[in-house]
């Protein structure tokens, strides 16, 4: 699908994306929003996610898990604790919509019932009982559901990623995940597809997918980019984690240009006025 046509039903809201859009990061793990030892501080998550709605981000995504590599697995109480509070505080604040990145149905249906207007879940809904919460949630809530391609588990993804032919497998995954929610009654303007950059693919994968991304934009449903600072800029511009605002630019630019229609970013402001170039581009002269 191109941007003339598109939009995206997130519960009470209806997303226009006939421009991309901005979905900031707002990571609620204890190595976020820290004083340096265990304490988490409320009030810097909720003024982080105020600017990012200033900055004109049109969703937040909330994530209470971290899927780095080796770190700590969180109990679902944990998670529950960590999301809950942080999403009821922004739906009360901002006329934003809320997304919330979990694989854990209890914390699907919460969220829901606490207006979350997204379910974003990097193993695509496919743990136990979490396909029947997503599809309650979209069915009864008419909330989107963000399906994300990850080959493997956070914990061991990057050992040896292997595709015969990955721009190929990762959109099959995608549309059969996806055809399946339509098959159970969740309308394609509920449907967002994510190649999942970074999950259990390699520098060469990775490029693939950026390049080739109109493969999955041609299709019926909406797409989301997250490439925000992940390893496959830093591994090309040479660059640590924070030094990648540039490269990440670059990368959110190219996607868009392909038709993607979701940006998820740590820099809002930065990718909103990069976006807003592009668009002039692409916008027939006047
Ligand atoms: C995503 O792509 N990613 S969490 C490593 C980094 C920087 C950022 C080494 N949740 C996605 O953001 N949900 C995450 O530098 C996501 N798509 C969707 N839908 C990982 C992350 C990150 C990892």
């Amino acid at each position: 699908m191109n941007h003339d046509s598109k939009s995206l039903r997130c519960g009470k809201r209806v997303l226009g994306l006939s421009r991309p859009q901005v979905m900031g990061i707002l990571n609620v793990t204890p190595d976020s929003f820290s004083d340096g030892g265990h304490h988490f501080r409320w009030q810097d998550a909720l003024d982080h996610a105020d600017a990012m709605v200033q900055q004109g981000a049109a969703i937040i995504d909330i994530g209470g898990e971290s899927t780095r590599p080796g770190a700590a697995t969180v109990s679902s109480q944990q998670e529950l604790d960590r999301v809950l509070p942080v999403l009821e505080a922004i739906t009360a604040r901002f006329d934003t919509v809320c997304s919330v990145d979990t694989s854990n149905p209890v914390l699907m249906c919460e969220a829901v019932r606490l207006g979350a207007g997204m379910l974003n879940d990097i193993r695509a809904f496919q743990r136990p009982d979490a396909e029947a919460a997503a599809l309650d949630a979209a069915q009864r809530h008419g909330v989107a559901l963000c399906i994300m391609h990850m080959q493997g588990e956070p914990a061991n993804m990057q050992t040896a990623p292997h595709y015969q032919n990955v721009v190929q497998e990762v959109r099959a995954f995608l549309i059969s995940r996806a055809s399946r929610f339509e098959q159970l009654g969740v309308p394609a303007t509920q449907l967002v597809l994510d190649p999942g950059f970074g999950f259990g693919k390699d520098l060469a994968h990775n490029y693939a997918l950026l390049r080739e991304l109109v493969q999955l934009t041609q299709q019926r449903f909406a797409v989301l980019a997250g490439l925000s600072r992940k390893s496959m800029i830093g591994a090309v511009v040479n660059r640590p984690i924070d030094q990648r605002l540039s490269g990440s630019l670059a990368a959110a630019v190219l996607a868009a240009e392909r038709g993607v229609s979701i940006l998820r970013v740590h820099d809002v402001a930065a990718t909103v006025d990069a976006l807003k170039v592009l668009d002039y581009v692409l916008r027939p002269a006047q």
